[in-house]
This record gives C-alpha cells, structure tokens and sequence, in this order.
C-alpha cells in the first residue's frame, strides 16, 4: 500500500456545472477531494456533492460484476453468461412478440457520460424498437421543442450569458440548489453575485422564496404553472407600449411573423392575466419595461417552466421575449456554444437534427419526438395487454419508479414484465426488478469528457478527465457494455456484420473523442479555427486543468439549421396550443386543494446519491412544505405527520411550515421512497422518504410536447 499522495485532476460528472476537482489519493485510497484553483470554468468552485464521488467510490453496495436475480437472490456471473442470456431473452422475446416488445428507459446520468452519450446510440439502433424512452420527458423536452421548430436543430438551445447580463430574469429555477441547469456554470452563486455587483438585475418568479430568491434583487411569487399568462402579458406589453425592437436579428425574423404574434398575444392584457398568476399588472408592466431597457437581458426558465401544462409554450415565449429585444444570441442575452467537440455540428451534417411524429405511441397515440416516446406512457405500453405491448425492459442508468410521475403504476409495469436488464451501479427502487443488472466502472474510474454540457456551458471550454485508476480485467464501462450489446444482438441475428461505417462498433472511446476534438472548430484537423496547435485528446491531457476557449461570441447565424436560414417565430404547435391557453384563462380557479410542487437540495442528486451518509445526515430534507396560512386551517402543526393525496396516490410525510411557500401550494422533494423490500442501498434506506411521484400523475402531459406536467399537481392535505 502506497503512502504517497497523488493529485488528480478531473471535472466533476455529478451535476451539470462542470467543477473542476482535484483528488488527493494513495494508490486506490481517497484522501480528499477539493475544488481545483486552476480549472479555468469553475475557478475551485464546488459544492457537498463532489466529496461524495469518495463514498460512490469506496460504497459497499456498488456492484461491479453481473449479477443475476435466482431463487437464492442475487448470483454473481461472468460477462459472457450475462451478454448471452440478456441477447438471448431479448431476441426470443422479439421474435414471438415483434421488435417493440422490448423498450428502453435511458436517464439522467447518461448525459453526464462520454462513454453512454456516444455509445448508447448502436445500442437502441441494435434493439430495433421504437419503444425509447429517457429521462428528458420528465424534464427538458419543451426546451428540445421549441429549439428544433425555431432554429431547427433540437441542441440549439440558448445559454444565458449570466457573465455579461445586466437583467436576468429567472423563472422556475433555482441554480443555487440545482447549480444550474441548461446553463452550465460552475460556481453560479459567484456569478449571480458578480451580477449584482456589477449594477445588474436578478428577478426570480417562483412559488416558493428559494434559496436564489433570497439572493436575488427581487423575488415574486407566481401560482404553479400560470407562468404561461405572465410571458404572454409580457410579450402583450413589449408591443403594446412599443418596446420591440429586434435589432441585429431583423435579417433572420420575418416581418410577417411579428405582425402576427402581435395579434396572437393581444387578449393577454397584464390586467387580464393578474388574476391567475398572483401577480399584479403594475409589477407585470414594470418588469417589462426594465427587462426591455436593460442594456441586456435574458430571461430563462428551467424546469419549473418545462415541467408544467404550458411547458411547450412558456418555452417558446421566453425564446420570443429575447428575441423580440434583441436579446438572443447577443452579448448579456440569450447565447449559443461554440463546443470543441461539436455534437451539434456532426448531427446536423447527418441530418439528425431532430425529428416529430414519425409514430406515436400505442396506447394514448403520442407522438415521438427525437426518437423518443414520452416516459409518462410507459407504464400504460407495459401494463394494456394487446399487439405491440412492452414484454421486456432495459433500462439504463435510470430510476423510473421514482422519477416518472405515477411510479407506483411504473412499479407494477415491471412487476409484470417477461424480463428486464439494468446497466446500473445499484440494486434499487428500478433495478430490483430486473433479471440481470450489467454494472458499469464509473465516476472516478473511468476517462471522461463533457460531451453534452460544454454545448451547454456559459463559456466555451475543454477538458479531459483520465481515469483516476485502472480497472480490473473483469470489469466493463458503460461504453463497453453498450458497444457488445449492440454487436451480440447483431451477430444472434444472424443478419448481416456490423456496419463499418459505425465507428461506435469498433473504435474505443480515446480513439472516437480524439476524432471529434480534432475535427471539431478548434480542432488540429479542421473546423473554423483551423491551426496546428489545435486540439487533440493528446493536447488536453497536456493540460489537466482544462483550456478556456473564451466567452460565447454570437455566432446563430453559422449555427442555426431551418431551411431558409431565419428563426422560425411561430410554428404551428404554437398555433394550436394557444387557444388551449385561452381557455383556461377564462375558466375560473378552483375545485382543487392545493397545488403541489417539486424542489432541489444541494446535497441531493434526483433518486441516486443517497447512499452517501455526509450527503444525508443532519435534518430530515423529506418534507411536505406548506404555508403557515394553509397549515392553520388544517390544523397542521410543524413536524405533524401528514396526508397527502391526490387522484393516483397517497403519502404520509412530516409538514414544515414555513412562509418560504405560498398560500395555496406545498412542496415536497423527487428522488427519495427508498426502503423499499429488496433495495440494497443501506444508508439511503435508513433515510427513505417517500416518492413524490406516488403523487404526480401520469395522465398530466404538457399537450404539444408531451413533457411530464409535474407542477401544479393537485393535492389535498390532512392530519393524519
Ligand atoms: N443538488 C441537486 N442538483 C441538481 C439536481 C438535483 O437533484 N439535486 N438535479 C439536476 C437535474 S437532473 C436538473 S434537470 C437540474 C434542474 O435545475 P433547476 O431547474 O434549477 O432545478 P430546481 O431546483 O428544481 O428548480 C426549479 C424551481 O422551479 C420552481 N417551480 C416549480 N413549479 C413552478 C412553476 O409552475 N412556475 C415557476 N415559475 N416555478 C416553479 C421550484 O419551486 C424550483 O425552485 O438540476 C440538476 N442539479
Ligand atoms: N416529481 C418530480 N420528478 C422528477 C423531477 C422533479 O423535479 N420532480 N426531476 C426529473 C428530472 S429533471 C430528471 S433528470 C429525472 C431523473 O430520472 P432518472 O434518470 O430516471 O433517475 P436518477 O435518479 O438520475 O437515476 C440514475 C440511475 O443511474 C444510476 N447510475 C449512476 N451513475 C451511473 C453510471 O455512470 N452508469 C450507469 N449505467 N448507471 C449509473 C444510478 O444508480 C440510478 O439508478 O427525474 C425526474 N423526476
Ligand atoms: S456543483 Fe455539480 S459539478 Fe460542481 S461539485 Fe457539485 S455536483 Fe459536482
Ligand atoms: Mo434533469
């Protein structure tokens, strides 16, 4: 056992800020982990989250080798038996049944994964199915929606220049729990006080006082999922008090399209509006007028505006808002990466930009979007018996059972299924029902480049992360399974070789990033900027800390991909979706109880990383928050164990009162129900909790994109 203490340099692959770490280890023993100084995004940034990559390390329940669920529970087995047997059921299933039968479940933390990012497409490529699902209709597909039908590739999404802006406008997000979302930063409570500093603007509008409301220079309440009525009004006022003015944009708008927005957003007068968002029409009026006059602005939503009835269309109004300032893809407004690894660039010169409605889904006839079905259908495609119904799941670095809105109906869809496959670390709430489990080596084991979130960064930037220690020769990565997956259900085919031209069948995952780097507009072999100090994989392990490629520069019209080259102001979605809007507005408010809402905790990442004791001890998180208005009239007193239930489900959970919310809405955090029989997470079940989304209802979709509708979930709560 070495004594000798090394320094390891890597970025942070828990969230979505990119920290920079640096890792202080003997051999395969962690002594410390603490932000690095020199990586030039994050500046040492980082937050409770990055020491625990140690206890994901060090964590005794983390499988590392197949196991497979016997009569006598859970049996290691060699790789060879696992890829066997899971091609083997797979294919059989397919061939009684038909290819859909099988369907797939990617989530979250495959983004976060070079290897799973790259990798995972041969893999679903390989099942044939059009039974895909991810996580990203539970969370930011009204973001992919709106991008694909104005700038028409699904990744262009606009970044808030959070560095230079001198008004932002913030709704539905809270980046000091969440450390920002579609908007990579690391250390964004830094840079929102550098805002603040520097003379600008932070307007939070969320339900709840959060902890960025606190920072912020104002915070307004809005009632869950009204925030449609608020961008609308605000769109009203910009033409009304004759505030539009596209500036640099005028050669990529048409005329045409303003007249008619103007006309479309005319009933939603602030007066109009006031009733049912819970704001005043003066407060409406003002903010429009500074975010207008503001030297720059940009205003952003996550996912409180993209989990929610109007998720499609609040996220085209805040793309409308910037634009209609002059405020998209301009310096202090809403911007787009230049990312060194250019996944935007290579999709879009394979024509895989996006797509709608090649199918639809069989039970509820939604469409497909990128490929993907809505997650909110899957437990009714397992569960209705009939041609084409899923027999068999695999799901991949996903928790569905907490993170999809009816997860107990989740729950029983796999209860019932003919066979399931997890290419998990865990045995839990999910993966405890599939037959095999395929457990990747991650984190801190594995070599790392951010494929997805240097597109999504507020700085364009690079960096590579070597693994910490190599692994055993029976262990695999993520990128290893997906890749002899893939290439055994070819071959058990019996169809023809794999395709050549598939480079993910056959080259490694060094081999394919150096490609991209060097390819990509930075890099030695190609792109804009081509020169011979470029980049290569080579050149950023020569520099451990990363290299900064400068602050986002306008560059949409290079980037944007529509047929004639202009922003596609208006889609017909649009159209359609906005007298669904109308309606509401005229209906008045009431018949429900309360309105349910999510939140975030910075030593909380959705359902997975509570098997860290530093991550959890301390006061329960697990709470239903509720006003102290609401709580009175109940007869709820702080910490009474409480009822919650809505039309799918029931909980019992403490109540904190507290004024952080208000009247008429409660709170309760995603990503915890743990202790359930057969999960082997042994510190996360001593802190189960129970799941927010025993709540959530499936049936609650954003109408044009299919996006689960999670906010505003109505809710009655008693004393137990
Ligand atoms: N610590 C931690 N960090 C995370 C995660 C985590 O679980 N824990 N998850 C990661 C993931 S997967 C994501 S997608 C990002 C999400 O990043 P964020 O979007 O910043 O996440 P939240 O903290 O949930 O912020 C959402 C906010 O929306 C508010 N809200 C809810 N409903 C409404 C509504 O109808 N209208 C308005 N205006 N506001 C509403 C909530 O009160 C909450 O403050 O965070 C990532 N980072
Ligand atoms: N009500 C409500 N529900 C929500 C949300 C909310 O705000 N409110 N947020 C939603 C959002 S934004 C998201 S993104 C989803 C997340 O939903 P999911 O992605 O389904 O859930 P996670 O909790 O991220 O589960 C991650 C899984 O990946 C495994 N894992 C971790 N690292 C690796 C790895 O490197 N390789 C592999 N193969 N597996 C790994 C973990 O063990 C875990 O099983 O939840 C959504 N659900
Ligand atoms: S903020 Fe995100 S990236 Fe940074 S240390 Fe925490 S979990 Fe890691
Ligand atoms: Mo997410």
């Amino acid at each position: 056992m070495t004594t000798t203490t090394y320094f390891h340099y890597r970025t942070c692959n828990l969230c979505e800020a990119m920290c920079g770490i640096e890792v202080h280890h003997q051999g395969d023993k962690i002594t410390a982990i603490k932000g690095d100084m020199d990586d030039p995004f994050s500046a040492g940034h980082i937050c409770p989250k990055a020491t625990a990559l140690e206890d994901v390390y060090h964590d005794k329940n983390r499988l590392k080798r197949p196991v497979k669920r016997t009569e006598n529970g859970w049996e290691e087995i060699s790789w060879e038996q696992a890829f066997d047997e899971v091609a083997d059921n797979l294919l059989k299933i397919q061939a009684q049944h038909g290819n859909n039968a099988v369907g797939i479940y990617l989530g979250n933390p495959n983004s976060h994964n070079a290897g799973s990012i790259i990798y995972a497409p041969a893999l679903i490529r390989a099942l044939k199915t059009k039974n895909r699902f991810s996580a990203t209709s539970v969370d930011q597909l009204p973001h992919h929606f709106a991008a694909y039908f104005m700038f028409g590739h699904q990744l262009l999404l606009p970044i808030p220049d959070v560095d230079h802006t001198d008004y932002f406008l913030m709704l539905g997000a809270n980046p000091l729990a969440s450390n920002g979302s579609l908007m990579t930063a690391g250390g964004i409570e830094r840079r929102l006080k550098n805002l603040k500093n520097r003379g600008g603007k932070l307007v939070v509008i969320d339900p709840r006082r959060t902890e960025t409301a606190k920072l912020a220079n104002e915070h307004h309440f809005i009632k869950p999922a009204a925030d449609v009525f608020f961008l609308l009004a605000l769109v009203n006022v910009l033409f009304n008090d004759d505030l539009v003015d596209v500036g640099h944009l005028e050669p990529l708008i048409s005329d045409a399209h303003i007249h008619q927005l103007r006309d479309l957003v005319a009933d939603f007068t602030p007066e109009r509006v006031a009733s049912q968002t819970g704001m005043s029409a003066g407060e409406i009026r003002r903010i429009t007028h500074e975010f207008a006059h503001a030297d720059s602005a940009v205003c952003y939503g996550r996912v409180g505006l993209s989990m929610q009835a109007f998720g499609g269309l609040c996220q085209w109004l805040m793309n409308v808002i910037n634009i209609l300032t002059g405020n998209l893809d301009s310096v202090g407004g809403a911007m787009f990466t230049q990312p060194a690894f250019d996944v935007v660039a290579f999709t879009s010169l394979t024509g895989q930009t996006g797509s709608y409605d090649r199918w639809r889904s069989r039970v509820r006839g939604l469409p497909e979007f990128g490929g993907e079905l809505p997650v909110s259908v899957l437990a009714e495609e397992m569960l209705t018996e009939g041609d084409g119904q899923i027999k068999a799941m695999i799901t991949v670095a996903g928790n569905p059972v907490l993170s999809t809105p009816n997860g107990a109906q989740v729950e029983k869809g796999l209860e019932s299924l003919d066979y399931m496959v997890a290419i998990d670390i865990y045995i839990n709430e999910t993966t405890k029902y599939a037959n095999i489990i395929l457990p990747p080596a991650t984190g801190l084991e594995a070599d790392h480049y951010d494929v997805v979130f240097h597109v999504l960064a507020v700085r364009n930037s690079a960096k590579f992360s070597p693994a910490m220690v190599h692994i055993e020769d029976d262990r695999r990565y993520d990128w290893q399974i997906f890749q002899s997956l893939a290439n055994i259900l070819d071959k058990k085919r019996g169809g023809k070789a794999p395709n050549r031209k598939d480079y993910t069948r056959r080259m490694s995952l060094s081999q394919l990033l150096d490609f991209g780097l060097r390819v990509g507009p930075y890099g030695v072999n190609g792109g804009r900027k081509n020169r011979p100090d470029g980049l290569s994989l080579k050149r950023l392990h020569e520099n451990p800390h990363g290299i900064d490629l400068g602050v986002l520069q306008p560059c949409l019209k290079e980037r944007i991909v529509t047929p004639n080259g202009k922003i596609n102001l208006i889609f017909d979605h649009v159209l359609v979706d906005l007298p669904r809007a109308k309606a509401v507005l005229d209906v008045p408010q009431d018949g429900h109880d309360l309105l349910l809402i999510g939140r975030r905790h910075v030593r909380s990442n959705n359902s997975w990383m509570h098997n860290s004791n530093r991550l959890m001890k301390g006061k329960n998180r697990c709470t239903v928050m509720i006003n102290p208005h609401d709580a009175q009239t109940r007869g709820i007193d702080d910490g009474d164990v409480v009822v919650v239930s809505s039309r799918v489900g029931q909980v019992e959970i403490p109540a904190e009162i507290t004024d952080e919310v208000m009247q008429g809405v409660v709170s309760i955090p995603h990503g915890f129900g743990h202790g359930r029989d057969g999960v082997q997470l042994d510190v996360a079940n001593q802190y189960a909790g129970v799941s927010i989304n025993d709540l959530t209802d499936d049936q609650a979709i954003d109408a044009m994109t299919g996006n689960a509708a999670f906010s505003a979930t109505p809710v009655k709560v008693v004393c137990k």
